[in-house]
């Protein structure tokens, strides 16, 4: 299997985030990817291919255009008002309060276009972001070719990144952005497959009114877990999209045998739909010994979901999303994928 990644998140370093009312270094760290990148040279997956540059045509067909220019803008304009460190917003437009109105200044302008405070900003962000961008498109261009799977080594992840905002450590949807993308191309139909720990509002949020991208979440329950104020099973999409969103929010504490019948009743929702190509959001941070998550999957679940997800017989594209437990995400990320390829 090909791996797409690129050295340039890098620069997307040093954040912080509030934890329990405690300011500290964010979870969402540059070392997630590089234990990713030497487990999957360790194992021999395959070649490493560097990004192509895309345009950011495509993202704007699922994020605002406004939105997506402001991103690049964020940092130069937070120095120039003489901070330094991390930029980070601390209002935010909830209800009752005017959510048309974009305010001119920098922290207002924050506020206006997250969720939440997990999205920092330093110098190396916007290009760490549009890196992980590129990677996606790349390796979805490599479904597109004829690779019946692609593993897109992402970081920042996107899941939780709307229309409109960044929520979670995600700034743009690059699962969604990759879907749309597949859409482009001639497919009639695409399903995304999140299985990350936490449900993919953004990715939700964004397909809720469409019929052509089927969007499937396990994750844990909102009534206990971020993203709080999304992910129920009562959310089945609205209009054009009603049926094609699903939802299994599952409780605390689930390990292998409730997770995975949650997958199979996904993928047998999955096969009736019939999509021409299958995107994974793929988080590891369902593993038990996640720093911030409180699933009970263990290393040797991992390649049985790639097996499982190899089963379905379609093209794949495998996005990174999330997993905090470092010193174990490469061998549970890259388990998933050796699971796909039968080994
Ligand atoms: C992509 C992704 O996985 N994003 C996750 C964002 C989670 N943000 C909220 C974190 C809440 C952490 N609670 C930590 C308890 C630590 N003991
Ligand atoms: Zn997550």
């Amino acid at each position: 299997m090909k791996t797409v990644y690129s050295p340039r998140h890098h620069g997307h370093s040093g954040n912080v985030e509030l934890v329990a009312g405690t300011i500290v270094p964010a979870f969402e760290m540059p070392s997630r990817a590089e234990f990713i990148l030497s487990r999957l040279n360790e194992v021999n997956l395959g070649p490493v291919l560097a990004p192509e540059e895309h345009s950011l045509d495509t993202a704007a067909k699922v994020h605002d255009r406004a939105y997506l220019d402001f991103l690049p803008t964020i940092y130069d304009r937070w120095t120039a008002e003489g901070r330094t460190g991390t930029a980070l917003p601390f209002t935010w437009p909830t209800r009752g309060l005017r959510g048309d109105k974009l305010p001119d200044f920098i922290d207002g302008q924050l506020g206006f276009y997250s969720f939440d405070g997990g999205c920092g900003f330093v110098a190396g962000t916007w290009d760490a972001i549009k890196s992980s961008h590129d990677v996606a498109l790349t390796a979805a261009g490599l479904v597109n070719g004829g690779e019946n799977v692609a593993f897109a080594l992402c970081r920042p992840p996107g899941h939780h990144s709307g229309h409109n905002f960044m929520a979670g450590y995600c700034y743009i949807n690059n699962a969604a952005v990759a879907a749309q993308w597949f859409l482009d191309q001639g497919a009639s139909r695409v399903s995304i497959l999140d299985v990350d720990y936490h449900h993919g509002n953004g990715t939700q949020e964004i397909f809720y009114r469409r019929s052509d991208v089927q969007v499937i979440n396990l994750h844990a329950d909102p009534m206990q877990e971020y993203p709080y104020f999304l992910g129920h099973a009562d959310e089945k999409g609205e209009g054009a999209g009603e049926g094609f969103n699903l939802n299994y929010p599952l409780r605390w504490g689930t390990s292998w045998e409730t997770w995975s019948a949650a997958l199979e009743d996904a993928c047998a929702k999955l096969k009736d739909y019939a999509p021409d190509v299958v995107v994974v959001s793929l988080g590891v941070d369902t593993y038990e010994k996640d720093p911030i998550s409180k699933f009970k999957l263990k290393t040797e679940d991992f390649p049985r979901i790639g097996a499982r997800i190899a089963r379905l017989g379609l093209p794949t594209l495998v996005v990174m999303e999330g997993g905090y437990a470092v010193a174990d995400i490469g061998t549970n990320a890259v388990g998933v994928l050796t699971g796909f390829e039968g080994r």
